[in-house]
């Protein structure tokens, strides 16, 4: 069976050929036109950065190299006994563009599971902040921290060749998958629990196995197959996301995968991008407070329009990129309606019934070019129902996930030798004049 590296030797040579070709032949091809509207519109809809591992339709969606979310639930292998698949195999895909068979994906997780334990100073780190420090804000720090240990720093002050760049990446890569659990756990157990003692990374576990046995959840299966699939289907997201973006330019500054990655958690903490699922739940239980037990459409209709009318975004709802319902939105849905308690438990009920009346409101409101749930809208209900239910803490789990596409193209960012990112910017005046002429 081939490892990782050896399935990314392999597949790297063809890709460097790719650029080459694509930079020989058709530098000078155009692919689309900036207006103005690009510039003062947040660079939506410009296309403008390469990313390899995935590629986000406006209608339908995500594809990981290729494979649309349920290509992915039907090939990807799962942990053993379990039927989600797993954040390696997900790993596995993203940074190779190739299937992983089980064994791969278990040799994988073992070898995350060996690299799994927190430096001595780090968990000092962490045990030393206020419980108060919101949760995002401690993840960043540790995940920075940990850049006291990069390889590739280190093999660059020896003064390696570019060539050699992608292994040193790799290693960081695959160092910081692994610790982020440990890391993501105890910021978990020292915020809200610490009265309790913290497990140490299980050797025969998967990742989220393993997380979720940190966050004290080892026990339900439930819980543990849905933080696979959670995991999986936030992992990448294309690259022009804040999150992924924000580590691709840090990167392309040979900032080594720990800060580039704490950057981009920094990103991922905004309230319209990965707090949005922190937010959902916020939203969606003071809906259920103010309208009690007398649940019915007019009621929800009306808290929407409640939310609006007082200038708020609903939270869950609309993209930057897509323009029909969120797939992982659909995907974990579905997860909900394969298990009764979950079909039965009020919040998620809310959440459905949310989803169903929110794009008409939103459409009426006439703003927003997306009326449709994303992921976030849907995201925390599952962990809320099964008792993990310190919201503030949601977006680490999605920042734990999202470190599966971000490091990946930094890998690929490497290998392929892309340059320093610095697009050209223009103060209104200049613009005007350039308008003009
Ligand atoms: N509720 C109310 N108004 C909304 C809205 C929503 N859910 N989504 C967009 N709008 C408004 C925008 O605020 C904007 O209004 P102004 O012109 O007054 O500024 C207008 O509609 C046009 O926005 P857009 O082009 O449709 O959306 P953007 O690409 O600018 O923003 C996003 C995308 C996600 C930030 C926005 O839809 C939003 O704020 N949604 C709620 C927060 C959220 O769910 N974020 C999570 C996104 C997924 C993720 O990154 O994790």
């Amino acid at each position: 069976t081939k490892s990782l590296k050896e399935t990314l030797q392999e597949v790297i040579p063809a890709k460097q050929e790719q650029l080459k070709k694509l930079k020989a032949e058709h530098s000078q091809a155009v692919v689309g036109e900036v207006k103005v509207e690009n510039i003062l519109g947040g660079m939506r809809g410009l296309k403008a950065m390469l990313w390899e591992a995935s590629v986000l339709d406006p209608n339908e969606g995500i594809r990981f190299h290729g494979l649309t979310i349920p290509d992915c639930q039907k090939v990807l292998p799962p942990a053993p006994g379990g039927k989600e698949m797993t954040a390696e195999s997900m790993l596995w895909l993203l940074l190779t563009g190739k299937v992983p068979t089980p064994e791969q994906s278990r040799q994988l997780s073992a070898e995350l599971a060996v690299k799994g334990e927190l430096p001595h100073f780090v968990t000092q780190l962490i045990d030393s902040l206020p419980k108060t420090l919101h949760p995002m804000t401690q993840l960043g720090m540790g995940v920075a921290a940990l850049n006291h240990d990069s390889e590739f720093q280190a093999a660059y002050e020896r003064g390696i060749k570019k060539p050699e760049y992608w292994t040193y990446t790799l290693e960081d890569c695959l160092n910081l998958i692994a610790k982020l659990p440990a890391l993501a756990a105890r910021i978990y157990r020292n915020v809200y629990h610490p009265e309790r003692s913290l497990e140490s990374v299980d050797k025969s576990l998967d990742l989220v196995g393993n997380y979720s046995n940190m966050l004290g959840f080892g026990q339900n299966e439930h819980l543990t197959e849905y933080l696979r699939l959670y995991i999986a289907l936030h992992g990448d997201h294309e690259g022009g996301n804040a999150s992924a973006h924000t580590a691709h330019l840090v990167g392309s500054t040979l900032s080594d995968p720990y800060i580039s990655y704490s950057a981009a958690l920094f990103a991922l903490a905004g309230p319209l991008h990965g707090l949005a699922n922190q937010e959902v739940l916020r939203w969606q239980m003071a809906m259920q407070k103010e309208i009690g037990d007398n649940i019915t459409h007019e009621n929800i209709k009306d808290y929407l329009w409640k939310t609006l009318k007082s200038g708020q975004v609903v939270p869950g709802y609309g993209h930057g990129v897509l323009r029909n319902p969120d797939p992982r939105f659909i995907a974990l849905q579905e997860f909900c309606k394969t298990r009764p308690e979950l079909q039965a438990s009020p919040i998620i009920q809310l959440v459905q019934q949310t989803a169903e009346i929110a794009p008409d409101v939103l459409k009426e409101h006439g703003k927003t070019k997306n009326p449709y749930p994303n992921v976030d809208a849907t995201s925390g209900c599952v962990l809320y129902h099964y008792g993990l239910t310190e919201f503030k803490y949601y977006t680490v789990i999605f920042g734990v996930s999202r470190a599966l596409g971000a490091l990946t193209q930094l890998v690929w960012a490497r290998a392929l030798g892309l340059p320093l990112e610095r697009p050209k910017s223009y103060s209104m005046d200049a613009l005007q004049k350039l308008i003009k002429n």
